[in-house]
C-alpha cells in the first residue's frame, strides 16, 4: 500500500526539518481621495477587511493623512477579491475610493 517512491521526496517536502515556501502574500493599500466620506471608508474596513471600529477609524485617519495605508495582508486569489468587492461598493455609492495592492 505505502510504497516508497523516493523520486517523489522533493516534491512532496517529506525530509524531515525541510519546511515548503510559504505561498506569496499580497498587502492590500486604501488610497485617500477628497471626496469619499471617511464614515463610507471605516464601513469598508469593517465590512470587508474584518477590522474592528477602533482599528478601522485608525487605519482610516491614517489613510486620509498619510495619502494610503495597508488594510491587511492576503493571499494573492483573496486579495484581488477584497479590491473588487471595495471596487463594487464604492462605484455603487458614487465614491473614487481606490484599493490597491502590493507583493509583500
Ligand atoms: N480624505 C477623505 C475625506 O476627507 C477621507 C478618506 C479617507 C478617503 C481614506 C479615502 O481611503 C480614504 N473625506
Amino acid at each position: 500500500m505505502s510504497e516508497h517512491h523516493p523520486q517523489f521526496e522533493d516534491e512532496v517536502g517529506s525530509e524531515p526539518g525541510v519546511r515548503l515556501d510559504e505561498p506569496p502574500r499580497y498587502r492590500v493599500l486604501l488610497l485617500n481621495d477628497d471626496y469619499t466620506t471617511m464614515d463610507f471608508v471605516v464601513e469598508v474596513l469593517t465590512y470587508v477587511f474584518h477590522r474592528s471600529e477602533a482599528d478601522a477609524n485608525r487605519i482610516m485617519l491614517n489613510v486620509h493623512q498619510q495619502g494610503a495605508g495597508v488594510c491587511g495582508l492576503y493571499p494573492l486569489e483573496i486579495a484581488e477579491t477584497k479590491i473588487d468587492i471595495v471596487d463594487s461598493l464604492a462605484r455603487e455609492r458614487g465614491f473614487p475610493l481606490k484599493c490597491t495592492m502590493e507583493r509583500e
